[in-house]
C-alpha cells in the first residue's frame, strides 16, 4: 500500500504515534509519505520506503496568519497525485483531517480515501472551541474512517462533536518493545540520581492540562520522607511557573528540568515512578511508555488513563488534583520494594502484550482497506 501520513512534528503524543506507525508500516513493506511542517522528532529516514514532505506555508504581506491548512491540503493533493497514494491518514483533526478532506474534494472524482485518527485535545479542548467546532466536525464527518485512541475519547467524540451514527473505531496507541528492550541495560534515569535516591519522572509538553504544579507538589511531599529526585522531561508554557514553585518549595537541585528529549526510554529505564496527574488525558502515551520500561505509574483517574494503567497492578489512579493521595500512593509503593518489583514487571508485560505494535499496525491496515473500499464505492469504481 502507499500511505500518506500527516501529523504534527513536535514532541506531542500524536506526532510520536504517527511517526512510529509510519516506520512500522514501512518496515512491513508499505510505502509511507509523511507530511508535516518540520521533520517529526522521532522519524528516521533510513528506510528507503519512507519519504518526508515538508509543508511550507508561504508568507505574503496580507497574511497576518499564513494559511497553513491550505498549504497542507495543496501538499496532500500533490503527493497523493504524483506518488499515486492509496490512502491519506490524518493524525489530529485540526487541521490535518480538514486539509485531507479538502484534498479529497480537490481531486474528486478520483477517490481519495481519508482516515482520521483523533488523539484527544483535537476533540476535547481545541477542536470543540466555538472558533473551530464546525470545521472539526466537518473534517471528521467527511473522513472515510475515523479512529480514536481510547474508548473514553470515542465516547467524548460522539458526544462533543454530535456525530450521529458516524462510526468511530477505537485503535489504541502502541509501543515498539524493541526500543525499550535496547535501553534495558543502559544506566537510563540513574545517571541523574545520587546513590540511594528514588527517581520520579514526568514527561509532557508542560501545558496547563498536564497540571505540572501537581507534579511538583506530589514530589515535594515524597521528598520530605525519602531521598528523592524528580526529572521533568519536556518543555512548554507551564515551565516557568513550575520552576518558581520549586524555588518556593526549596526543592533546589532535587528537581531537574531536562527539556525536550527524543529518546525518552533513556530517561525512563531505571526510574522508580512516573507521575501523570493530568486534568484530562485521552490515552496517556507517556504513561504507557513508562510501563513498558518497567516504571509504575501514579496518575489521575482522567479520560483514557484507566484503560492504560491497571489500577493496583502496575499503578495507582487518584482523582484530579488529589496531590496528597498521589503522594501517599507513591510513598506506599516506594516503601515496599517487593510490591514495587511486582508492579514494574506487571507494567512491562501489560504494555508489551496489550499495546503491542504488530497487532495495532495490523488494525490500521484493516482500517485503510475498509476506507479504500468505501471511497472507491462512493466514486462508483468499486
Ligand atoms: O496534549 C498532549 O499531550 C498532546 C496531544 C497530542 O496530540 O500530541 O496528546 C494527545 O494525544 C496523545 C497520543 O494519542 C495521547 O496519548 C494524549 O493523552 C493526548 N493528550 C490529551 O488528551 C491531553
Amino acid at each position: 500500500m502507499k500511505i500518506g501520513i500527516s501529523c504534527y512534528p513536535t514532541f506531542g503524543g500524536s506526532g510520536i504515534v504517527a511517526t512510529e506507525l509510519a516506520m512500522a508500516l514501512a518496515e512491513g513493506g508499505d510505502e509511507v509519505h509523511v507530511l508535516s511542517y518540520a521533520l517529526p522528532s522521532r522519524l528516521s529516514l533510513v528506510d528507503p520506503r519512507i519519504f518526508f514532505h515538508e509543508v511550507v506555508a508561504a508568507h505574503y504581506p496580507l497574511f497576518e496568519y499564513p494559511p497553513w491548512s491550505l498549504a497542507l491540503a495543496s501538499k496532500m493533493v500533490d503527493v497523493f497525485h504524483h506518488h499515486r497514494l492509496d490512502v491519506l491518514h490524518a493524525h489530529y483533526a485540526l487541521p490535518n483531517a480538514v486539509s485531507a478532506v479538502l484534498a479529497k474534494q480537490i481531486l474528486a472524482p478520483r477517490p481519495v480515501p481519508v482516515v482520521t485518527t483523533l488523539h484527544g485535545t483535537d476533540v476535547t479542548l481545541i477542536g470543540n472551541d466555538p472558533s473551530y467546532l464546525a470545521t472539526t466536525r466537518w473534517g471528521v464527518l467527511e473522513s472515510d474512517a475515523v479512529t480514536a485512541v481510547s474508548e473514553s475519547l470515542c465516547r467524548a467524540t460522539l458526544e462533543q462533536l454530535c456525530l450521529g451514527d458516524k462510526p468511530v473505531e477505537v485503535v489504541p496507541n502502541f509501543i515498539d518493545p524493541r526500543r525499550y528492550e535496547a535501553a534495558r541495560h543502559l544506566p537510563g534515569a540513574r545517571r541523574w540520581a545520587r546513590p540511594g535516591e528514588r527517581l520520579l519522572v514526568h514527561i509532557s509538553n508542560f501545558r496547563p492540562v498536564k497540571r505540572l504544579l501537581d507534579v511538583v507538589e506530589v514530589f515535594a511531599r515524597v521528598a520530605t520522607r525519602l531521598p528523592a529526585r524528580l526529572l521533568l522531561v519536556g518543555d512548554g508554557p507551564e515551565r516557568a511557573r513550575a520552576e518558581q514553585r520549586c524555588r518556593e518549595r526549596q526543592l533546589g537541585d532535587r528537581v531537574v528540568f531536562l527539556g525536550n528529549f527524543p529518546a525518552i526510554e533513556e530517561v525512563l529505564v531505571g526510574a522508580d515512578l512516573f507521575l501523570l496527574p493530568s486534568e484530562s488525558e485521552s490515552f496517556g502515551l507517556s504513561a504507557l511508555e513508562a510501563l513498558s520500561c518497567a516504571v509504575p505509574v501514579v496518575a489521575s483517574r482522567a479520560g483514557g488513563l484507566p484503560e492504560v494503567v491497571a489500577e493496583g497492578e502496575n499503578g495507582f489512579l487518584l482523582p484530579v488534583g488529589d496531590v496528597d493521595g498521589m503522594a501517599a500512593a507513591a510513598l506506599s509503593l516506594l516503601a515496599d520494594p517487593e510490591r514495587h518489583r511486582r508492579f514494574a514487571e506487571h507494567g512491562r508485560q501489560w504494555a508489551v502484550t496489550r499495546f503491542d505494535e504488530a497487532s495495532v499496525v495490523a488494525r490500521y491496515r484493516e482500517v485503510y482497506a475498509r476506507a479504500i473500499a468505501a471511497a472507491h464505492r462512493r466514486e462508483g469504481r468499486g
